[in-house]
Parts: C-alpha cells; structure tokens; sequence
C-alpha cells in the first residue's frame, strides 16, 4: 500500500489531511525532554510521568509498529475569530470546543480507515489507534508525514488548509514508504508571538515554544484548583481554551470551513452572565459531549469569574455576588477576586441639602 492509497481511503473517511511516518523514536525527542525539565508543563502530570518515556519510542503503545499513518480533520467553521469580537458582555470558548468532542469523531474516522485498508491490504496486521490523549508526539509524527510544519506558535500548519484541524493517528505493523516534511513557512513572520497577551510563547532551542505555565489555554482547560492571583488578568474574556495564536495567523486568512456535522457549533461566545447563572445540570446538558466538559463544573465557573472580573462590567456585580457565595472554595475566592476588579455599581447622586 503506498501512502497516496492511504490519502485517498482517508479522504473517503472524513480526513481532509493523511500522510505516513516511520514509527521509530523523532530526532527531536530532546527537545520535549527539555521542555519538561524547565517546567513548561506546570501540573500536567500525563506529561511528566511514567508516561513521558513512553513518547520517546511509538512502539511502546504498539510493540509491532512499523508505521503511522497521520490523519487531519478540519475543525474551522463560518465564525468570527476571538480577535474580530470585542464584547465585554460576551466570553469566549476557543474554536475547537464549539461542536461535538474531536476524540470520538476521530477515532470513528480511524477505525474507519483500519477496517479499509484490512480490505485492501489482504494480510493480517496489528493496528492501534491513538487520538490526542496517547503518549505520542502528535506534532512532530504528523509534520514527518509531510502533514504541516510547526509554526513559531507550536501548531502544524498546512501551507493549504491554515492550522484549524485535529490529529489522530493509526499505528499499523506494516512497512509503508514515509512522506516528506515540508518546509518552514513562518519565515520572519512572529505575528502570533506579538499577539499573545501573556507572553506565553516563548525563544527555545534556536525556535520557539508554548510555556504552558503561561498560557490562556493551560489555565482555562488544564489547570484545577486555583489560578495564580497575578496571572488572572492575563485570560481577558477566556472561559475556555484560547485561540489568539491561531487568529492572527496569516495562514489561517482563508481555512477552509469544516464539512463534519459533529462539529458544527453548538454555542459560540455567550453571554458571562448567562454561564454565571448555570446550574450543575444544565451545564452538563449545554455541554454534555463537548470538550467544553473536562473543565468541570466548578472550574467552568472559575473561569467565569475570573473573566467577568477582567471585563470588569458593573451589572456583572450581582451574578459575581452569587458565586462568592458558592460552596466550592475556589470559585468563592476566584468571585470574591473578580469583584475586587468590578467598578462599583453608579449611585444615583447624592443631593445636597441647603444649609439653614
Ligand atoms: C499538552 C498539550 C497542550 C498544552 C501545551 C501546548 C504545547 N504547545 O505543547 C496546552 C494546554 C497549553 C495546549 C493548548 C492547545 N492545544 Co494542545 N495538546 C497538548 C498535547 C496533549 C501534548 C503536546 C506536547 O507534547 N507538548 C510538549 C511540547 C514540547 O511538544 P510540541 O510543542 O509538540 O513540540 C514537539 C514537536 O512539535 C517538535 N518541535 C517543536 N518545535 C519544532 C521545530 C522544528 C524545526 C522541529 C523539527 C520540531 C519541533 O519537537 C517537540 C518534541 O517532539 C497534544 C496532543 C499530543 N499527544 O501530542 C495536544 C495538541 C498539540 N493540542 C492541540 C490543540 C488544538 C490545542 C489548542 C489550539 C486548543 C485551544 N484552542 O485552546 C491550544 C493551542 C496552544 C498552542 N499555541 O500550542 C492539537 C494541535 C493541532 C495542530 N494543528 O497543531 C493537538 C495535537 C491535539 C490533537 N490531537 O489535535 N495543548
Ligand atoms: S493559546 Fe493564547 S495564551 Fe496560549 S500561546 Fe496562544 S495566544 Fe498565547
Ligand atoms: S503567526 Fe506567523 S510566526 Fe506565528 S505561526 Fe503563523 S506564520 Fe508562523
């Protein structure tokens, strides 16, 4: 089977992007190891762990792996970027998490693929799926299968297709000719650096990466318990993920729009106020099968308050009062901090009183 073949089936399968890689140990791996030692991971265990070792080599997860087909869904749909909206009423939830959770679709789509290629293959061989949660690097995989380079803003992007897609992978026993890595297209390009309001992108190893430590998309998705008082201003209106990076990309000028019904948006940039008011069931109802979901409940509303203080609305008062509230001490303390940053609500005026 050559990878073209393979491109084609996985086309067939809801793939917009495929190519393949040879499954042996990346030449960057020193580079994801120094990234752990100098901290860039901050509580992420899963990346720090037993499991760390388990990236330096695919055929830990597959003993048998010969090599990886990577695959590419577009996730992008007709909404306005984070950058074009400017509504302190609103929050923003990042582009990904609009829709239905990528990990099902994707491995749907992989599973798809395995079943097509055992048909056209017509010999038996070992396969294992792997989609975002797998100790894998998903980037560097995907940019040897010719998928994208790795922009200064640490996503692959496609000179085509801009950075809005997901990566999913299928570890196959069998031996398939790998594709080639393209060029680097950032050239002097470092609008995503500027961009960023935390600084989080970061010089490393002559290129650039993601201390996480720093990063709206860290703090609003991966962090639990509470989010350092000095770094609260930094998430602006973020309730969920961030896309900033990705926005100013001029790759991502003209993406092309998703064409996977489990994607379509759901709920795109609602009001705080609203968010503010969700009861623990409907806030399992309005994001049930989201990745919205893994912030919880009570981080959901931690990242609620943190952004109503930060767009510092004086009616948002009311609904910060009834956070402070709360049973769970974190989203008290985070809504008690909030209402710190809200301008008091305007008294009407005093009138003076003639002297006698
Ligand atoms: C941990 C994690 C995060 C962390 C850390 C982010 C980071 N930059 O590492 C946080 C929570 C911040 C995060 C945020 C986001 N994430 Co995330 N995340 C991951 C995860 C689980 C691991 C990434 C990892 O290993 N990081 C450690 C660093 C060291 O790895 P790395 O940056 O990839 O660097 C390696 C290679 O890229 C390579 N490399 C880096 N630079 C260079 C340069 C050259 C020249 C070469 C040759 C190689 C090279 O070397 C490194 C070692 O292999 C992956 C899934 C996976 N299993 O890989 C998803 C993943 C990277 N995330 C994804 C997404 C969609 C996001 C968000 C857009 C979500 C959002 N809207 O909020 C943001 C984007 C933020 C950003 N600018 O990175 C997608 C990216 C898809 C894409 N097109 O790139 C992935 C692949 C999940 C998926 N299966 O689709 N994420
Ligand atoms: S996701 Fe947001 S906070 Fe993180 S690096 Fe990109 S712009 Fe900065
Ligand atoms: S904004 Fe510029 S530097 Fe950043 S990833 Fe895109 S092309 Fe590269």
């Amino acid at each position: 089977m050559t990878s073209a073949e393979i491109r084609e089936l996985a086309r067939a399968c809801g793939f917009e992007l495929a190519g393949v890689a040879a499954a042996g140990p990346v030449a960057e791996l020193p580079l994801y190891q120094d990234w752990v030692e100098a901290g860039f991971a901050g509580e992420m265990r899963y990346l720090t762990d037993r499991r760390a070792d388990v990236r330096g080599d695919p055929r830990r997860l597959l003993p048998s792996a010969r090599s990886i087909i990577c695959a590419g869904k577009l996730y992008n749909s007709p909404h306005p970027y984070s950058t074009q909206l400017d509504d302190a009423e609103l929050g923003w939830i990042s582009r990904y998490a609009w829709g239905g959770d990528y990990h099902d679709v994707l491995r749907r789509g992989l599973a798809r693929l395995d079943g097509l290629m055992r048909e056209r293959a017509g010999a038996a061989y070992e396969s294992k799926i792997c989609v975002d949660t797998a100790p894998l690097l998903e980037r560097s995989y995907a940019r040897l299968a010719g998928l994208g380079w790795i922009g200064k803003n640490t996503c692959l992007i496609h000179q085509q297709s801009g950075s809005w897609f997901f990566l999913g992978e299928l570890l196959v026993s069998i031996e398939i000719a790998p594709d080639a890595p393209p060029p680097d297209r950032c050239g002097t390009c470092h609008r995503c650096i500027d961009a960023c309001p935390t600084a989080a992108i970061v010089p490393f190893r002559g290129g650039h990466t993601v201390d996480a430590r720093l990063c709206i998309s860290y703090f609003t998705i991966e962090l639990r318990g509470p989010v350092p008082a000095e770094r609260r201003a930094g998430n602006g209106g973020h309730v969920f993920g961030c896309d900033i990076c990705q926005d100013v990309c001029p790759w991502n000028r003209r993406a092309p729009i998703t064409e996977e019904p489990g994607f379509q948006a759901r709920s795109f940039a609602p009001p705080l106020e609203k968010l503010a008011a969700l009861t623990e069931e409907e806030f399992r109802s309005l994001y049930a099968g989201t990745p919205v979901s893994r912030a919880r409940y009570t981080g959901f509303l931690r990242n609620v308050a943190i952004a109503m203080g930060n767009r510092g609305l004086p009616r948002f008062r009311a609904p910060l009062e009834k956070l402070a509230a709360s049973d769970d001490p974190v989203v008290a303390e985070h809504a008690r901090w909030a209402l710190q940053q809200v301008a008091p609500a305007v008294l009407p005026p005093v009138r003076a009183e003639p002297l006698p």
